[in-house]
């Protein structure tokens, strides 16, 4: 376990008023070790070079059904109109996204605290963690939008605090992945490279960042550059499947106009040794829904 002092000093400014170079990130994308959780020598190397890991078959069929129908229950909860956590797509109203869902479902809770998930999460962060945001996408068939390129971490960085990306995410798929449904694209190895983007925070941004992300997302020069040297994978799997990524890698998604919903789980393992500080690119932080200021250990 590696172990480092959480600073404030800004070591990757972004949201500038002018382009500056590319940031060559000198973090370790795996902290821990191969004696410090379930994965494997191999399989963290393939982390640190990549930024990602698929684990297919992550959760059985019988949990995929009791988190769908979670996922059921929260879009059609009542009790959650209106409420800041449930996030509507722009163009028709179904569900988009709902927040902080640790909190508004126990069986859910239960799958953050699980060995399964903590123990790989420690692992990569190598320290305990905490919970720094979870959602649930449901990528609504036909009509679902997607989420343009961006990479987490800079907009984790600006608007929450985060000092470095020392945090890892946890997608896992609650129906079928396909090529076609939305799927999510991501840049293998865009995690060793951090893209300071143009253009103000606007206040209270994440009242339209979250349906359609303006501010903190790259350049088309930026992302040509990106995928030019990286490629793009798919990543695509099984209801079931999860795939842990890296805060910093370049990742976006499709818009969704097949029959096929993509769902899925979304958490986010910051480590207690990167604990937010104040925003390093925007005028207030965001709101603890989205942002979790409870550092304490999850267990
Ligand atoms: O702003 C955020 O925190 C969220 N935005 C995107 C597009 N992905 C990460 C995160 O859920
Ligand atoms: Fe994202």
């Amino acid at each position: 376990m590696t172990t480092t002092a959480t600073t404030s000093e800004d070591l990757f400014p972004t949201r500038l008023t002018t382009p500056s170079d590319f940031i060559a990130r000198t973090q370790p994308t795996v902290w821990g070790s191969a004696d410090d959780g379930p994965f494997s020598a191999s399989e963290l190397e393939a982390h640190e070079k990549r930024g990602f890991t698929i684990t297919d078959d992550f959760i059985s069929a019988d949990d995929v059904a009791l988190y769908s129908s979670e996922l059921d229950r929260l879009a059609a909860d009542s009790s959650l109109k209106g409420d800041p956590r449930l996030i509507t797509e722009r163009t028709t109203g179904a569900v988009r996204s709902v927040f902080e869902v640790e909190k508004l479902s126990s069986v859910l809770s239960a799958l953050a605290r699980s060995p399964k998930v903590l123990d790989r999460a420690r692992q990569i962060v190598g320290s305990e963690v905490y919970l720094h945001q979870t959602r649930i996408n449901y990528m609504p068939s036909f009509t679902g939008t997607g989420f343009y390129w961006h990479s987490d971490f800079e907009t984790w960085h600006a608007e929450d605090g985060m000092p470095i990306p020392r945090s890892v995410s946890l997608s896992i798929a609650l129906t079928d992945n396909y090529p076609f449904n939305g799927g999510l694209m991501v840049m293998p190895g865009s995690h060793r490279t951090f893209v300071p983007s143009v253009g103000e925070t606007p206040d209270n941004n994440h009242e339209q960042s979250l349906q359609a992300q303006e501010a903190g997302v790259p350049s088309h020069a930026a992302i040509t550059a990106l995928a030019d040297k990286y490629g793009i994978d798919q990543f695509t799997g099984d209801a079931g499947s999860a795939l842990w990524f890296d805060s910093n890698i370049m990742h976006g998604s499709g818009n969704n106009i097949t029959p096929y919903a993509r769902s899925n789980v979304f958490m986010v393992f910051n480590s207690v040794e990167n604990a937010l500080v104040e925003p390093f690119a925007a005028s207030a932080p965001r709101p603890e829904h989205i942002a979790n200021r409870d550092f304490t250990p999850i267990s």
